[in-house]
Parts: structure tokens; C-alpha cells; sequence
């Protein structure tokens, strides 16, 4: 009787054994976990280094037609620029009412929108003369925007981003930002590149490159070293402002109060 009780326990294990390692097989990375499901991490290269305004607290950035757009941020302080890009110099400029924190901007058509930080407003200004169209709401604080062929997609601070309807400014869908450690929060400015959302991760020097079909991050820039010690001899901000210039598949980065912004190129990882 205990013999057959003993048997009957091996074979229990060994079932339980064999399905086991039939469900893994059919798990990525569950046999060797961080092999099969590694993100790669991209270095860079500076391919060119522009002049910027050390006051600028970039919250949004955007190259379009030639020029770059820049949203700033801070009480008081906070702007819509106009802004050439190899001399750094503001060619027009619109400042917010002292009671709105620019924060992300992008341009959809002929518009640029502009959200705000905590105060749930959005501003929609014409692009040429950023004369104010009009005025849209939304819930939650306001942190990056930009957008894809059909909707404007914002990040507020957290793991979602939110597709709005371009037109209505309403919420069509919420995308959940992960990696393989879970949600990943504190997404801050926002551009879309090549059929990805690019987002600056607040108060880090890496950028997650994200699949807007599953919110899964598909690759990590890592930045570190971009600025100098010489370059932060005064105070500097974290890296924050993606921008993309399309036609000649240009792409810029740059931050908070840097003296600098810079155009770089990916490395992929061997
Ligand atoms: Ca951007």
C-alpha cells in the first residue's frame, strides 16, 4: 500500500513535471527568463548640436515646415515659441496667462494645440498666427501630445495615454504603457515617429519607444551623457522634448533650461 502510494506520487509529479514544461515551451521567456524577451536599448550619436534658449522649460516640442515649436512651462513663465533652428532664436512667441502651466504641444492640420498642467484646459491656436481658436477640456492633468494619422494621444503623468478625437477633443480609447517589469509611469512629452509614440520618461534620461497597437514598449533610448559637465554649469532640468522632422528624418531631443538641443541618430544594440 505505501509502496503504490509512493508511486502514485512520482507519477503525480512527473505529470505535473511534463506540464509544466509544456506550458513554458509555449511561453516566451518562461524557461529563460530575459533571453527571449529582452527590449533593446538604443545608445545614440550627435549628429548635430543647436543653441537653446536656458530659460525654455521645455514641455513640448515639435519641428514642422522647417521650423521648430517649443511649449514652456512654469507659472508666469509659461509660452508658445516659434523658433529657428540652428540659431536657437524665438521668431514669435505667445505667452500663457499667468494662471496656465504650458505643458505638451503638437500640430494637427493648420492648428497647434497646447495643453495645460493641472488646470484641465487645452488651447487650439492657428499656426501661423497663434491667434486663439478655441479652448477644450479634459479630465486629468495634462502632460505630453502628440498624434498619429487619426487622433491627437496624450499622456497625463501616469502609465495611459489617451486618444482623443481630433476634432471633438473627446476620449476615443486609453492605451496601458507596459515593459516586462510591469506599468510604465511618469510618461512626460510625446512624439510620434514611424508608427511609434516616443515618450520621455520623467526625470529619467530614457526615452520608451512604444507600439501603440499593444502599449507594449518595444525599445528603450538611453541618453545619459548627452549634456556635458560644462553644459550644466548652470542649473539644467530633466531631458524632456522629442521632436521629428519627417521629411528629412531628422530627430531632435533636448530639456528643461538646456543650452542646448541636439540632433541624433539611433544605435541599435548588436
Ligand atoms: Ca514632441
Amino acid at each position: 500500500m505505501n509502496r503504490l502510494f509512493r508511486i502514485s506520487i512520482v507519477g503525480l509529479f512527473a505529470l505535473l513535471g511534463a506540464a509544466f514544461v509544456f506550458l513554458c515551451l509555449n511561453l516566451p521567456g518562461c524557461l529563460f527568463p530575459g533571453n527571449s524577451d529582452v527590449i533593446p536599448v538604443y545608445s545614440y550619436n550627435i549628429v548635430n548640436t543647436y543653441p537653446h534658449d536656458r530659460d525654455a522649460f521645455t514641455e513640448g516640442l515639435v519641428f514642422e515646415d522647417g521650423f521648430l515649436y517649443e511649449g514652456t512651462g512654469l507659472l508666469g513663465h509659461s509660452t508658445l515659441r516659434r523658433v529657428k533652428l540652428e540659431t536657437g532664436a524665438i521668431l514669435q512667441i505667445r505667452e500663457l496667462a499667468d494662471q496656465f502651466f504650458g505643458e505638451g504641444i503638437t500640430i494637427y492640420g493648420n492648428e497647434i494645440i497646447q495643453l495645460t498642467w493641472q488646470s484641465n484646459v487645452g488651447f487650439v491656436y492657428d499656426t501661423n498666427s497663434f491667434e486663439l481658436l478655441q479652448q477644450f477640456n479634459y479630465s486629468t492633468e495634462g502632460w505630453g501630445i502628440t498624434h498619429d494619422e487619426e487622433h491627437l494621444i496624450m499622456s497625463d503623468g501616469t502609465s495611459t495615454l489617451h486618444f482623443l478625437d481630433p476634432q471633438t477633443f473627446e476620449e476615443t480609447s486609453q492605451l496601458a504603457v507596459f515593459d516586462n517589469n510591469g506599468p510604465v509611469t511618469r510618461l512626460n512629452e510625446l512624439e510620434y515617429i514611424q508608427g511609434e509614440i516616443y515618450a520621455n520618461v520623467w526625470q529619467t534620461d530614457r526615452i520608451a519607444r512604444i507600439e501603440p497597437g499593444t502599449g507594449r514598449v518595444v525599445g528603450w533610448v538611453d541618453l545619459e551623457g548627452l549634456l556635458t559637465a560644462e553644459d550644466r554649469t548652470e542649473p539644467v532640468d530633466v531631458l524632456n522634448g522629442i521632436a521629428y522632422d519627417a521629411d528629412s528624418d531628422r530627430l531632435f531631443v533636448t530639456g528643461k533650461l538646456w543650452p542646448k538641443l541636439f540632433e541624433i541618430e539611433l544605435i541599435s544594440p548588436e
